[in-house]
């Protein structure tokens, strides 16, 4: 299982300066993702007080007298993306709420809650660009930008919306997912692995760092989470004491609930040995994940938290970026390329006059030869190169004049005159030459 680092971001790791993304910003943003109650409104809030005493303790009492005449930027900015949330224990920076109204939206498309939840998530995501904009300009001046999402987490995870607003996100700053979990309700294996399962589709989903937040930690020790997820033959014990579905005892040592039922009645069942092949399988998920406990209410563990962030900006800087600046370079060749095929066949199609496709002068040579040329003026003018001696100008063909470059009689680059007696003339596509011969 991967550990908390201190360690920060450096500018090395950003990537080359030739970059097409925009220079790495100072903040990283926190998707917080979670089902319902697990917390994630609770950790959102507490993670941003947290982050701003933290800042406010690191300013020395000089730059504190300044800041009394000049506002200093918050450490961390909220933004909360649950339109049906009724009460936050946060004030958001940006709240869906203030754009969409979740109960009018139920009512005039005739939804129920999560369709509700959905269609206001897909109307906000609507004006998202303007959204990204105010983010993009506070990523400059906050540590943090911490996205609060709706309690339903599929509907944020596997919603078109959900997935615009993450990958525009990560495409703008450092960003990770915090996979928030209700640390008392998960201490039987069936919702630890249901939890797990959870987890591991969106961090292969988004390919962000993920980062799982055991919440509740004044409730619930999640000292058994991590001997589950460090240990296989723990869990496994686990299962042997009954059915997967009981849970372990508050102190987290496997005694105690499960072991009331431990008669070894549940090894056998279906459920157990369907959790023992899951087990199996997430263990290459478990050795590249980061967890921590934290208790949202008292700021317990929240130190963990940040130095977690911090080491999965990094892992963004090293991982995710590198491969975004590869496919955005990749789609910007295909693009270009694209464009250069399309100038070539337009060209192609309007081929004038010339030694290589004058149509009315003949050149001896046949079409699909000809077609395979390129045609050295073409190339020129894809590459700015300067031996085009077009002046740029577009002339109507039905005007007297156009631009017949290497016409048959014209040098290359005169107006060639069209009519009685020119030579001049526009292959079309089917093979007929317009203006037609006499
Ligand atoms: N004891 C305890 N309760 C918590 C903690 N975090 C959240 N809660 C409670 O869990 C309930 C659900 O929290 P909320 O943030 O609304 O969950 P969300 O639906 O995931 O946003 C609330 O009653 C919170 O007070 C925590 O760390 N410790
Ligand atoms: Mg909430």
């Amino acid at each position: 299982m991967a550990t908390p680092s201190s360690s920060s971001s450096s500018a090395a790791a950003a990537g080359p300066s030739s970059s097409t993304l925009p220079p790495v910003p100072r903040a990283t943003s926190v998707l917080v993702i979670g089902m319902a109650g697990s917390g994630k409104s609770t950790f959102a809030g507490a993670l941003s007080d947290y982050v701003s005493q933290q800042a406010a303790q690191q300013q020395p009492a000089a730059a504190a007298e300044v800041t009394e005449e000049t506002p200093q930027s918050s450490p961390a900015y909220i933004v909360n993306l649950d339109p049906a949330v009724n009460s936050l224990n946060y004030e958001p920076s940006v709240d869906i709420r203030d754009t969409i109204d979740y109960k009018r939206v139920m009512e005039e498309y005739n939804l129920g809650p999560n369709g509700g939840i959905l269609t206001s998530l897909n109307l906000f995501t609507t004006k998202f660009d303007q959204v990204l904009g105010i983010l993009e300009r506070r990523a400059a001046e906050v540590d943090q930008i911490i996205l609060d999402t709706p309690g339903q987490i599929e509907i944020f995870t596997w919603s078109a919306s959900g997935t615009i607003i993450t990958d525009s996100l990560a495409s703008a700053m450092p960003t990770c997912v915090a996979y928030v979990v209700d640390t008392p309700k998960t201490t039987a294996p069936a919702t630890f692995m249901s939890n797990m399962l959870y987890a591991c589709s969106i961090m292969y989903k988004t390919k962000l760092p993920l980062i799982l937040v055991f919440n509740k930690i004044d409730m619930q020790t999640h000292d058994f989470a991590l001997e589950w997820m460090s240990d296989f033959e723990t869990f496994q014990a686990a299962l042997q004491k009954g059915n997967a579905t009981d849970n372990v005892d508050v102190a987290g040592n496997l005694s105690g609930a499960r072991k009331s039922t431990g008669d070894g009645s549940g090894s056998g069942s279906y459920m157990n040995s369907l959790m023992n092949s899951m087990a199996l399988v997430l263990d290459e998920f478990y050795n590249n994940i980061r967890a921590v406990g934290v208790s949202s209410t008292t700021h317990e563990g929240m130190s963990d938290v940040l130095s977690t962030i911090s080491a999965a900006r990094q892992e963004y800087l090293t991982e995710y970026r590198p491969e975004l600046e590869r496919l955005r370079q990749s789609r910007v060749e295909k693009e270009n390329a694209r464009k250069k095929e399309e100038v070539r066949r337009m060209m192609k199609d309007l081929r004038v006059g010339g030694k290589g496709g004058n149509p009315a002068g003949g050149s001896g040579g046949s079409r699909a030869e000809d077609e395979d040329k390129e045609d050295p003026r073409v190339t020129a003018m894809m590459r700015g190169e300067e031996d085009y001696d077009g002046n740029g100008t577009l002339l109507d063909p039905d005007e007297e004049e156009y631009m017949g470059q290497g016409a048959a009689q014209g040098q290359a680059g005169q107006p060639v005159r069209r009519g009685p007696g020119a030579t001049g003339g526009i292959s079309i596509d089917d093979g007929t030459q317009w203006p037609p011969a006499a």
